[in-house]
């Protein structure tokens, strides 16, 4: 198949669930076709049959604002147009669906039609999706797709909830290469981190107020208290000086470490011991599913589609937004011994590979086959 992906090229988890699907249909012979305005961060391989476009959008003194939209629209009609694509699958609807709808429509007049996948990964629905701004041309954009997925049951139904849908909306959850985050730790890296074999906590996000930062140093300060700890922030975003002053302010900064955005996540996940993620909403939490196939038990709250992904008491805890109290409470019942931890960790890489690659990927190219047919070939 010759297959379109936009996606968001940052460091977001739709980015990365995007760019990981491409690289593994790319992997199974298909022709993959990524059109974005930068390189995808996770799309660091040279592959033949990968493709990149760029969107270019120019710049005019006019343009307070320089249209993406207008420019993604025109760079997917270029690239459908002289690549023969098949089939266009989009990630994250804003605005991505209302320019896929405005290319295909644009490709009608040439006798081309081109099926448009529409994924929704989470805050495209529940927080930018259904501000009123934006409201009436996402409905309108998911509904015009020829298919529509959905990255968890809870977002699924958010979805409903929030607009009026008048088609099925497909459930597939993320996935994980679990054999690539089975990763060995590296030794030089865990003695810098935690020279005196301390216990390392880890939180990767992108620091937005959703994920509640204060909260995982809230929970790491109670950790440390009773279990000699260290505490890893991967990622950047608004709310780090929020976690940094809280650091500071409880006098722990020494035991709290950033390290920025990384690429990758299995070296730093193979040294840790326990993945928290506090987040006021999660579709899904690709994240906390990358944690446990790397074997890291997590404490997470019980929000959005974070059930879907966490089994209790296995592959760790969850508790209500917010209780800080219970999920240290749970972070430090995990930790305290090494055989319950040995536990735990077994726990959450059994059940991460539920979600494996190899077990979600078929799902898209069975929904993709669907519409061959009616693609130009
Ligand atoms: O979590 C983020 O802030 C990034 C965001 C994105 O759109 O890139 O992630 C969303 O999509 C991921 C992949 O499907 C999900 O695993 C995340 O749970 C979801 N984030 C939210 O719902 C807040």
């Amino acid at each position: 198949m010759r297959i379109g992906i936009v996606c968001y090229p940052t460091y977001g988890g739709s980015g990365v669930l995007a760019t990981e699907l491409g690289k593994a249909l790319a992997g199974k012979g298909h022709h993959v076709h990524f059109i974005t305005y930068q390189q995808p961060v996770r799309l660091n391989v040279f592959v033949p049959n990968i493709f990149y476009h760029e969107v270019q959008v120019p710049t005019y003194p006019l343009f307070d604002y320089p249209p993406y939209e207008t420019a993604l629209a025109s760079t997917l009609v270029d690239v459908i147009k002289n690549n023969h694509l098949q089939l266009l699958h989009v990630h994250y609807a804003i605005p991505h669906a209302s320019a896929a709808y405005m290319a295909k429509k644009i490709l009608e007049q040439d006798g081309i039609d081109i099926p448009v996948i529409t994924t929704l990964h989470g805050t495209d629905i529940t927080l930018v999706g259904k501000d009123k701004t934006y409201a009436p041309v996402v409905a309108f954009s998911i509904n015009q797709s020829d298919a529509i997925t959905a990255v968890s049951k809870n977002l699924c139904d958010e979805t409903f909830r929030t607009f009026n849908i008048k088609k099925p909306i497909e459930v597939i959850h993320n996935f994980v290469d679990v054999e690539r985050f089975a990763r060995k730790p590296i030794d030089a890296f865990k003695k810098v981190i935690a020279p005196n074999g301390e216990r390392v906590l880890l939180h990767a996000s992108n620091f937005r107020r959703i994920k509640r930062v204060q909260d995982v140093v809230l929970i790491f300060n109670e950790v440390r208290k009773k279990i000699p700890s260290k505490l890893l922030f991967v990622g950047d975003g608004p709310d780090r000086p929020v976690a940094e002053d809280l650091g500071r302010r409880l006098g722990i900064c020494d035991d709290i470490r950033f390290v920025g955005k990384q690429e990758q996540m299995e070296d730093i996940l193979a040294i840790a011991d326990l993945f928290l993620l506090t987040s006021d909403y999660e579709s899904f939490g690709l994240a906390a599913l990358e944690a446990m196939a790397a074997g890291v038990p997590v404490v997470t709250t019980n929000a959005g589609g974070l059930p879907e992904v966490i089994e209790e008491g296995v592959t760790g805890y969850m508790a209500n937004i917010g209780d800080v109290d219970t999920l240290a409470a749970k972070a430090i019942s995990i930790l305290t011994d090494d055989e319950t931890l040995q536990q735990f960790k077994q726990g959450a890489s059994a059940h991460a590979r539920k979600f494996d690659i190899h077990n979600i990927v078929p799902l898209y190219e069975a929904l993709y086959e669907r519409f061959l047919e009616k693609a130009v070939v």
